[in-house]
């Protein structure tokens, strides 16, 4: 998955930018809301799934749609935690200005790395997490139609003076109508290894067209106690409304490891998705086509995943 670039060709680029500043433009809350319920009937026709969950995970839910955050606890184990890392330990990471490196060869200067996705979908227990009943539920109820899985990284962060780059700072996303993350610390986070840090509430705001990135300063001014810092064990995770004010704290002692999945009505049209293909796909191949798909059997013919989303959109992807 990569920002859709100028390498992709216009007829592509076009219409989904056009998709994509279209939600970040329409602010007004009563046309939202009414664009939110024809696309989830849109997605209803689509997938012919009219139901929106079985409600198992309500509490949940309303803490979502109150807080726009919900711990969710341990979800997954020590033993499970340890098998991703020795998974993940041997795979290159990509940063930004550096050449791919194994995390254990930082060169310096590097505040962010990713893995790539091949390595995350074929890691232990990250897609069965993704795909699991309890987080699908979730899903279903909060965004109100069967979600698509429009983003799945592992992402470091390492130790510094000072903020790098803007999910550093305080921001909004806004990569879909309506949207929300998983995040999962595969390193335990204390104050001082980068919290998450949210400001509770915001998400139910008025959404800007512009997404301005705000000093802690200001944020602490207006929002004080509605500050929440998310420390946690390795393995907890919690789910997070992101058009709400948030930002990732720089770590200042130990380096942070944050697996990130999100869940959203529509794909992100800011990105180009390259999902990758397993052998078998043990999961709902709708919910997760932008991300991994099951490879076609001999003789098939991969389709892209611009070409599903032009077939299903219609022609405009
Ligand atoms: O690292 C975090 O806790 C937040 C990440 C973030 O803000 C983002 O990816 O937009």
């Amino acid at each position: 998955m990569k920002y859709i670039g100028v390498d992709s060709p216009l007829k592509r680029r076009v219409p989904r930018l056009s998709l994509y500043y279209l939600q970040r433009v329409i602010t007004n809350p009563v046309l939202r809301r009414a664009s939110i319920s024809l696309l989830r009937f849109w997605v209803a026709c689509r997938t012919g799934r009219f139901r929106t969950g079985a409600g198992g995970c309500s509490e949940l839910v309303s803490a979502l749609r109150t807080d726009g955050i919900a711990p969710l606890g341990q979800v997954l184990s020590d033993e499970q935690c340890r098998e991703v890392l020795l998974h993940l330990a041997d795979k290159c990471v990509a940063a930004r200005g550096a050449v791919p490196f194994i995390v254990d060869a930082r060169p310096d200067g590097v505040a962010f790395a990713n893995y790539a996705l091949a390595d995350l979908v074929t890691c232990p227990y990250l897609l069965a997490l993704s795909n699991s009943p309890a987080l699908l539920d979730l899903a279903r109820q909060y965004l109100g139609c069967t979600p698509t899985l429009s983003g799945l990284s592992a992402r470091w962060s390492f130790p510094g003076e000072s903020a790098s780059g803007d999910v550093q700072k305080f921001h909004r996303d806004s990569e879909d109508w309506l949207a929300f993350r998983i995040m999962v610390y595969l390193t335990p986070v204390d104050d001082a290894s980068g919290p998450h840090v949210y400001v509770r509430g915001t998400h139910l705001d008025r959404r800007t067209a512009r997404l301005p990135v705000l000093d802690d300063a200001a944020v602490h001014a207006r929002f004080g106690a509605r500050i929440a810092r998310q420390t946690g064990a390795q393995g907890f995770g919690f789910a997070v409304d992101t058009a709400g004010l948030h930002k990732g704290e720089t770590p200042r002692r130990a380096a942070r490891l944050l697996l990130s999945f999100q869940y959203s009505i529509l794909p992100c049209f800011l990105y180009e998705y390259e999902p990758e293909y397993l052998a078998t796909l043990p999961h709902d191949p709708y919910i997760n086509r932008l991300i991994v798909r099951s490879r076609p059997a001999s003789g098939g013919r991969e389709v892209a995943a611009g070409e599903l989303e032009e077939a299903t959109l219609g022609g405009v992807a």
